[in-house]
């Protein structure tokens, strides 16, 4: 049995990043990126900064008062959230990550875990090299740099991501966890803030290393069993939590451009089935269950139509799939008239397979019980 290995990519000063991709000419100025809360041009706060604002202490939650202040003549910009702009970079990075993943857990808007072990076969060098080819995709995909941390399990994989902000690549190997965590600060253990920290130091705990060593009766004594216990393993950097495979993508589809322009139903129902057999493998290759089918048809005249039919139960069926195409395209084709340019069919409201296969375990656990009453 070999050590997992987990991985977490996070984005480097996210929105004000995305804000240097939507206009480079501010890349080398200090960048604020705020949140108005009041009609003031002053009230609110900073999202995040650039790194060039962070030097002159402007870093997120600064009220924006403070960072005018601190960054007088400083040629700072102050700029209004996009959220939009974050949303779509968030959720195409976040595609691009889940490829590489055994396992895929999207964390906040800006990073995700990724266990990797069956991708490197365990191997700690491979990892090193992924999360190298991780990093230049996502800068290709959308110029954004991110900073990586590779370990074996959630909690080491977080800290290491923060070792070397921005732009980072920190790999933490099983036999390198003591020596990698004891000399941290315990703040940079997650769950550790400001109140917790304040009464470690009280007790003369400043390091992880001397938490480690603090006597554990003694922890849950002052902190109570589970937190107790938490500081404890956290400390040896020991994590057994998983990474929960967390779906992003809502639904899997595929189109083709007719080669010339057609009513003809059997040539058109001739493409989407060859549609629908491409989308279904990618479906069980994903181990999802469908719930609705769709179809779309674009035409010079009527421009881009879909329709969509929602099975009874979610399944996973081609024949199902296939036959209630033909239904919608059946339907659509009598709506109108014009010829048919480009044909799509789509699965969404996609549920994990796994659901209904735990279900199935927790109902043969109880089993044997019902026999022997
Ligand atoms: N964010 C926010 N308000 C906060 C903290 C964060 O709106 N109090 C938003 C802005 C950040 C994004 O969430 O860009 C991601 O948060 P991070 O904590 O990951 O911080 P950054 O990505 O900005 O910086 P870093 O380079 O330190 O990761
Ligand atoms: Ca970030
Ligand atoms: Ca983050």
């Amino acid at each position: 049995m070999f050590s997992r290995v987990v991985m977490l990519v996070d984005l480097d000063y996210f929105f004000a990043q995305c804000e240097e991709v939507k206009d480079p000419s501010i890349r080398d100025k200090p960048v604020v990126v705020c949140h108005h809360t009041g009609r003031s041009e002053n009230s609110g706060v900073a999202c995040t900064t650039n790194y060039i604002a962070r030097e002159y202490g402007v870093k997120s939650g600064t009220t924006i008062t403070k960072a005018r202040k601190l960054l007088r003549h400083k040629n700072a910009i102050f700029l209004e959230s996009d959220y939009t702009l974050y949303r779509r970079v968030s959720k195409s990075v976040k595609r691009l990550l889940e490829k590489f993943a055994d396992h895929f857990e999207p964390f906040g808007v800006d990073e995700a875990y990724l266990d990797v072990t069956k991708k490197v076969q365990g191997s700690f060098k491979k990892a090193k090299i992924l999360g190298q080819r991780i990093k230049d995709e996502v800068k290709e995909k959308e110029k954004l740099s991110c900073s990586i941390g590779i370990g074996p399990n959630k909690l080491i994989a977080k800290i290491a991501s923060e070792q070397e902000k921005p732009n980072g690549l920190t790999v933490v190997k099983p036999c390198e966890v003591e020596s990698f965590l004891f000399p941290l600060p315990i703040k940079r253990l997650f769950g550790v803030g400001r109140r917790t920290e304040k009464k470690l130091f009280s007790l003369g705990v400043m390091k992880i290393g001397h938490l480690a060593k603090y006597d554990l009766e003694k922890l849950k004594s002052i902190f109570g069993n589970k937190p107790g216990a938490y500081l404890h393993n956290a400390s040896w950097g020991i994590d057994n939590s998983p990474v929960e495979q967390v779906e992003i993508i809502k639904s899997v589809g595929n189109s083709y451009t007719l080669k010339t322009n057609t009513r003809d139903l059997e040539v058109i129902l001739e493409k989407a089935s060859e549609l629908c057999e491409k989308v279904h493998k990618r479906l069980l290759k994903k181990n999802f269950l469908y719930r609705t089918v769709g179809i779309s048809v674009s035409t010079r005249r009527m421009g881009f139509i879909t329709r969509a039919k929602t099975v009874k139960n979610a399944s996973n069926n081609l024949e199902l799939f296939k036959k209630t195409v033909k239904e919608l395209f059946e339907k659509i084709m009598d709506e109108f008239e014009s010829e048919v340019r480009r044909v799509g069919v789509r699965l969404s409201n996609l549920v994990k397979e796994k659901k209904k296969q735990k279900q199935l375990i927790q109902f043969l656990e109880v089993l044997p019980r019902i026999k022997s009453s």
